[in-house]
């Protein structure tokens, strides 16, 4: 069974349902293909904060309205150390910028809604999924539905699957230049029921290690802390969790952790990762098939939204005045962007975490980074205009 369509999307995730919403407002037909059920996407625990050029977008085409009445901005971050929280006043240090804390599944709901409401078939549940012919001008994709075989074909393919997706690897090997850094760590995250025991979240770095004070609603709380590489979930009961916490957020201001019941546990692989090209033929990758970065800046999300602004440009370009020219840039132009997000991820993570093995003068480095963030303007900027996101480029 073959259907046709001008862009088929792999993958519905934020990158993938945010390009094809674009892409129907510019008059552009898609199909998106999601291996996974409606209900899986939309209970899947990830992302918390949105940048402010990230809100913006979701306004301007009409899916923010839910988290804007929904979403809590914050104005600041704090970080922790040497027994002192310390206020990054992001909103006066950027003229006015904030980000927005609205979980991500929430609004992976949004953008479903929005998308189906285009009238835009989403293929849920899609196995064997494969891209064919993305050289040439005809591409394909394949793949089964209900126990039979079906193809898309399209004129573009919008390589948003993630990591672990098909799309990157249909670049040939010897086109890719791949980056790769492991980190010695992984996340610890729990989801509990409590009040918020800040105001705004707070990252902390201690001598046992980062930790991370997040929320999601006034009832229900995010916390995170460095854990070891191998860790399992079963090896944190809660009591252990809670010490554990207590220690890194350990100070001498008489701030103290509201605690109360754990009901979600995950682990999170800290890595990392930049596909150099993100483009071969007429396949174009965006979002995490491209890029992955430890979650210490709050960036991936963010870098897939900033990504599709762009390729939904160019192929609107493309179909109104039938020019490549920007389609044929894609890639090196995201790439900047992506890079200084990457180096952000990288800075934040070295900063605020330990390592097994590292020498006395690493430590004292890391310290006196933090010490010259919470003392200087400028470093605090630049701090700052970072973690509120920098201007999306080539978006006007
Ligand atoms: P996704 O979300 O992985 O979506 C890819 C989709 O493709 C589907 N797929 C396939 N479909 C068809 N066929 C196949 N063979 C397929 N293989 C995969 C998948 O089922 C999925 O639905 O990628 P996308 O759209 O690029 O979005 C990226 C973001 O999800 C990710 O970068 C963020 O969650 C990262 N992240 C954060 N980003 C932020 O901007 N701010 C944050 O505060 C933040 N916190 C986080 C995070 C990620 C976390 N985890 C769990 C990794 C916190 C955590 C804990
Ligand atoms: C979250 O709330 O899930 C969150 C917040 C900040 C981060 C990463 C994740 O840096």
């Amino acid at each position: 069974m073959a259907t046709r369509t001008q862009v088929c999307i792999i993958g519905a995730g934020p990158a993938g349902l945010l390009l094809s919403h674009m892409l129907h407002l510019q008059g552009i037909e898609s199909i998106v293909v999601e291996q996974q059920t409606r209900a899986a996407i939309e209970g899947t625990i990830k992302a918390g904060v949105l940048e402010h050029p990230t809100v913006e977008l979701l306004g301007q085409l009409g899916v923010g309205a839910r988290l804007r009445r929904e979403g809590f901005a914050h104005r600041g971050i704090g970080l922790a150390f040497g027994g002192r929280r310390h206020r990054i006043d992001l909103h006066g240090l950027t003229g006015g910028k904030s980000i927005t804390v609205y979980p991500q599944h929430e609004l992976i709901k949004d953008l479903i809604a929005a998308v189906l409401a285009n009238g835009t078939a989403i293929e849920f549940g899609a196995g064997a999924v494969s891209l064919h012919d993305i050289d040439g001008i005809h591409p394909s994709v394949r793949y089964t539905r209900d126990g039979t075989g079906r193809e898309i074909r399209c004129e573009f393919v919008g390589g948003c699957d993630g990591f672990h997706g098909p799309s990157r690897q249909a670049i040939p090997a010897a086109l890719r230049q791949e980056y790769l850094k492991v980190y010695p760590c992984a996340w610890f995250g729990i989801l509990c029921h409590a009040p918020p025991s800040s105001e705004e979240l707070v990252y902390a770095h201690s001598e046992r290690g980062f930790g991370l004070v997040s929320t999601r609603t006034p009832a229900v709380q995010r916390m995170y802390f460095q854990c070891a590489p191998g860790d399992q979930v079963d090896d944190w009961p809660d009591e252990r969790i809670w010490a554990e916490l207590r220690a890194r957020m350990a100070n001498d201001e008489g701030w103290t952790l509201k605690e109360g019941p754990i009901f979600k546990k995950d682990i999170i692989a800290m890595r990392s990762f930049v596909c150099e090209t993100m483009q071969h033929g007429r396949l174009f990758l965006a979002g995490d098939s491209a890029h992955i970065v430890p979650p210490t800046g709050a960036k991936g999300l963010n870098l897939a939204a900033g990504d599709v602004a762009l390729l939904a440009r160019a192929l609107g370009r493309y179909y109104r005045h039938n020019s490549r020219t920007d389609l044929d840039r894609y890639s090196a132009i995201a790439i900047k962007r992506v890079w200084r997000s990457e180096h952000f991820s990288w800075f934040m993570t070295s900063m605020l975490h330990e390592f097994a093995g590292e020498d006395a003068m690493t430590r004292r480095f890391r310290r006196a980074q933090l010490d010259y963030l919470v003392s200087s303007r400028a470093a605090a900027t630049s701090l700052a205009e970072n973690y509120v996101g920098l201007p999306f480029v080539g978006v006007e």
